[in-house]
């Protein structure tokens, strides 16, 4: 049997006293001076944000927008057509990509969910938003709730703590990939000056057959599974000249956008896929990148940019190349993913001067496929609002040997366990009734659970010493609840020492490749408590129970009364509608 070790370690520290923690006090103070000059959001002034700005510590200051904004989601079971081929899938009100949920930074988001399919549970988690103080509504079933059965509502709440370009997706098992996602944008400040706001770019796998009947091969019949083709913002052309397929019917669209010279435009950059990496760029075109993630970063200029499982990247282009079509590729990455893609160069798009030409690009480019999965490199991704980690002097050790094995039943397992939720038993409900013991697969890790400190802060620390072949994926982790400070990101072997951790202002996300045979060392500040999932963002992996959660500060976590009230009143419902459901959890739930 090939196994393989991942080794995980959660250090706990006191930054309170150490050099690092009073340069990031006196952050907030220069960043405070500045918010006494208010200034407007234009075209020429993108970082300005009212009182607020890019420098502002978004960490502990939200601005009071004094609005919440309501959105009513339907989930539902359907047909798609989105490159010319029909098949089952599901959607938020009846469109792949759902409907756009926008709010500005400070406002309260309110979102009631409504599932309309006849036969499944679901659950909607708002991908990389803090949810600060704000757990119960972090939309991962068997976690933060019982699934939200067919017929009945739930509504999720939390204030928009940040601003950047996201998108809000079904956990519940592998929805996601049947089309149960949209873009989730909050409007604030940005580090570079942009004309127009060209929106979401969702770069997507699409598969022919519905994944949970690939799921199934799989699982039951070793059969291993490619993806179709590839979708931009939801849409691509298929070839169905040669098919005798009745489904493959033809007609579909290119993703296209157009220029008008000498304006600069916004992109926002979102890998939805199920398990594919990109290698975006507009041929004839510069990017210039203003954010990772939630994180404002300091802007650099590129050919390209790549893009991994759950990560975004927002970007400005400027029309200045001669007037014409030109090819945006999406630039799916052929030497990275364990599954394969039967299309794999058909991400592309077009960027029209004239909005009345029609024909195709002729433009070329020279950018290649990368060799791995990398991130972006470290050293362009650097934070505006500058960061450090607390000296990680005190370690309190949560020494945990992490086993990753890939069994014969195709589970990934931490620390020889493999993630197992159960629907009707959500960690937090256990939270709630005062557990102090969890079921071994909820891969459960304890954090600062008596004594809370805003200073203090975890380290986690992931090991892929999977064996040959399987140690040669890469993983894109995903943490809930937080951004994390990527301390290190290496292809080789953790020394089990912290001190070559960068902890001067790292890049900061909450998505990062974990390397094939090397370790990622994630810090995080224990300041919202709440039981919150790790995992693989590769649908696939995470179906298969690569995840841990961490449970922090757990004498900490509180709900207000009705929340508790709708939180109950969901599992009742499920529990009630589960029994007997006609398909069975027969994958880790998330
Ligand atoms: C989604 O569909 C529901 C029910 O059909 C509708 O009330 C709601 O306005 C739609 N939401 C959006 C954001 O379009
Ligand atoms: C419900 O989910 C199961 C997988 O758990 C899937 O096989 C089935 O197709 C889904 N039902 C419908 C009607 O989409
Ligand atoms: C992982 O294993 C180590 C050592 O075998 C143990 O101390 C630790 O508690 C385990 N962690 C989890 C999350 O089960
Ligand atoms: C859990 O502990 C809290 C605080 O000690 C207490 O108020 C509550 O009643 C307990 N809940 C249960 C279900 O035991
Ligand atoms: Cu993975």
């Amino acid at each position: 049997m090939k196994t393989s070790l991942l080794t995980l370690l959660a250090l706990v520290a006191s930054s309170a006293a150490t050099p690092a923690a009073r340069g990031h006090s006196r952050d907030i103070s220069t960043q405070q001076a500045r918010l006494t000059k208010p200034c407007k959001n234009t075209p020429t002034s993108r970082h300005c944000w009212g009182k607020y700005n890019t420098d502002t510590n978004y960490y502990t200051t939200t601005p009071d927008s004094g609005r919440t904004v309501e959105y009513w989601l339907s989930v539902e079971e359907g047909t798609c057509n989105q490159d010319g081929y029909v098949r089952p899938c599901m959607t938020f009100n009846g469109t792949m990509p759902g409907p756009p949920i926008v709010a500005n930074w400070g406002d309260q988001l309110v979102v009631h969910v409504t599932n309309n399919m006849k036969s499944n549970g679901t659950a909607v988690h708002w991908h990389g938003a803090r949810l600060h103080h704000s757990n119960e509504w972090d939309g991962v079933p068997g976690v933060t709730q019982c699934p939200i059965a067919p017929g009945e509502s739930l509504t999720y709440e939390f204030r928009v703590t940040q601003y950047g370009s996201s998108w809000y997706h079904s956990h519940f098992s592998l929805q996601s990939t049947e089309g149960l996602f949209g873009p989730l944008i909050f409007h604030g400040p940005a580090t570079a000056n942009y004309d127009e706001d060209l929106g979401p770019l969702f770069l997507q796998d699409w598969s022919h057959i519905p994944t949970f009947e690939a799921w199934e091969a799989k699982q039951k019949w070793g059969i291993t599974h490619s993806q179709t083709t590839t979708l931009l913002n939801g849409i691509n052309t298929f070839d169905c000249s040669a098919s005798s397929d009745p489904n493959c019917v033809g007609g579909g669209k290119k993703f296209e956008a157009v220029f008008e010279p000498g304006k600069k435009y916004r992109l926002r950059l979102i890998n939805v896929a199920m398990d594919s990496q990109w290698r975006f760029s507009i041929d004839g075109h510069k990017l210039q990148v203003i954010a990772n993630d939630f994180v404002p970063i300091e802007p650099y200029e590129t050919d390209s940019v790549l893009i991994n499982v759950g990560q975004r990247y927002d970007v400005i282009v400027e029309a200045n190349a001669t007037p014409g079509d030109y090819w945006l590729r999406g630039g799916w990455v052929k030497s990275c993913q364990g599954v394969a893609n039967e299309h794999p160069d058909s991400a592309t798009g077009i960027i029209r001067y004239d909005p009345g030409s029609t024909s195709d690009p002729t433009s070329t480019t020279t950018i290649e496929s990368p060799q791995s999965c990398d991130d972006e490199p470290q050293t362009n991704l650097v934070p505006r609002l500058k960061l450090d980690v607390g000296t990680i002097a005190d370690t309190t050790v949560e020494d945990i040997n992490v086993q990753l094995t890939h069994t014969a039943l195709f589970q990934w397992t931490i620390n020889s366990s493999s993630l197992v939720l159960d629907w009707n038993e959500p960690t937090l409900k256990r939270v709630f009734d005062n557990a102090s013991i969890f079921p071994t697969p909820y891969n459960m890790v304890e954090v600062d659970k008596k004594n809370p400190h805003q200073d203090e802060w975890a380290v986690l620390v992931i090991e892929n010493k999977a064996a040959a072949f399987f140690g040669g994926i890469a993983h894109p982790i995903h943490f809930h609840g937080h951004d994390f400070w990527v301390v290190a990101q290496e292809k080789t072997p953790w020394d089990g020492t912290t001190a070559s951790f960068q902890t001067i202002n790292p890049p900061r996300r909450d998505t990062a490749m974990l390397p094939p045979h090397g370790y990622l060392a994630l810090a995080f500040q224990l300041d919202n408590p709440g039981a919150w999932l790790v995992h693989c963002h590769i649908a696939w992996h995470a179906s298969m129970g690569l995840a841990l959660e961490f449970v922090e500060s757990q004498d900490s976590i509180s709900i207000r009364k009705p929340h508790r009230k709708a939180f109950d009143e969901t599992c009742k419902k499920w529990s009630q509608w589960s029994d007997g459901a006609p398909y069975p959890q027969d994958d880790s739930g998330i």
